[in-house]
């Protein structure tokens, strides 16, 4: 592993932690707000969290196995509305999101250094190698984990009703 890959794989691990932390003690009817109607409930970018690390758990290691491999797309919002988001347990999704997390960082710490630019085929956003994919999905934790912490700021100041 490269030191950058290096880097990469240890910022996917903390996203673990980032996640952990932005949800840290909040009460139960608190995952239930979201900043607008349409939008998210904290609930619901959880269970996507956790979603989307199942989808790409698999997609990493094809990517890692079988380079080449097809990626095939999903719809976030369908996921979310015919999946029940909004009734899920956050904390099995958590516990879930954590275990894969570790699982999949623990695999890739195994691969030679070659391994890192083997690429995936996605059918909507093309080719992308593995180091690229474990890097977006550093990110989307981090982004999502922000996203929680922002909309808890927004409610901290409320008074419940
Ligand atoms: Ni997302």
């Amino acid at each position: 592993m490269t030191p950058e890959q290096k880097g990469i794989l240890e910022r996917f691990e903390k996203g673990i932690d980032s996640m952990r932390e932005a949800l840290a003690g909040a009460p139960e009817e608190l995952l239930d707000k979201a900043p607008a109607p349409e939008k998210w409930s904290i609930r619901q970018i959880v269970v996507h969290v956790a979603d989307d690390d199942v989808v790409a758990a698999m997609r990493l290691r094809q990517i890692a196995a079988e380079p080449g491999a097809l990626l095939i797309g999903f719809d976030q919002d369908r996921w979310a509305k015919e999946l029940h988001y909004s009734e899920q347990s956050a904390e099995l999704a958590m516990a879930m999101f954590a275990l894969l997390r570790q699982s999949t960082a623990a695999m890739l710490r195994r691969l030679p250094e070659s391994a890192w630019s083997h690429r995936g085929n996605h059918e909507e956003r093309g080719l992308t190698t593995l180091e690229a994919f474990v890097a977006h999905m550093a990110n989307h934790a981090e982004i999502h984990a922000a996203q929680i912490r922002k909309i808890r700021e927004r409610f901290a100041n409320q008074p419940s009703p």
